[in-house]
């Protein structure tokens, strides 16, 4: 018993960080800042957070958002916290976060960009 429990910690240990990837949190994302799954943002998917689709650390709009929400003590996207991230600019490109979005360009991205 005791070394089978071990085999399936071992065999949870291996599994690809993509398998643990939470797919209701980007869900989430997309529905509460309104982005359709055929836009230039939805086509990003993990991307508008993270840095790679196979590197889960955070992006600068993810690290903002991740802050946003710890300082909001929240767990989900209230309208505070997406309020609270838009009036920011995480890439430091000179368009805020709800510009980024409102023109469908990556607000973690600094070479994704309104046009003026
Ligand atoms: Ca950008």
């Amino acid at each position: 018993m005791r070394r089978s429990l071990w085999i399936g910690a071992g065999l949870l240990l291996s599994v690809p960080i993509a398998v643990l990837a939470k797919p209701e949190i980007q869900a989430g994302a997309h529905k509460a800042l309104k982005i359709k799954p055929t836009s230039r943002v939805g086509q990003a998917q993990c991307v508008l957070c993270h840095v790679a689709p196979n590197n889960y650390k955070f992006n600068r709009f993810g690290h903002d958002l991740h802050e946003a929400a710890e300082k909001l003590k929240v767990k989900a996207f209230t309208p505070e916290l997406i309020k609270l991230v838009g009036r920011i600019d995480s890439d430091k490109d000179g368009y805020t976060n709800a510009r980024e979005l409102a023109a469908d360009t990556l607000p973690g991205d600094p070479k994704s960009k309104p046009r003026k």
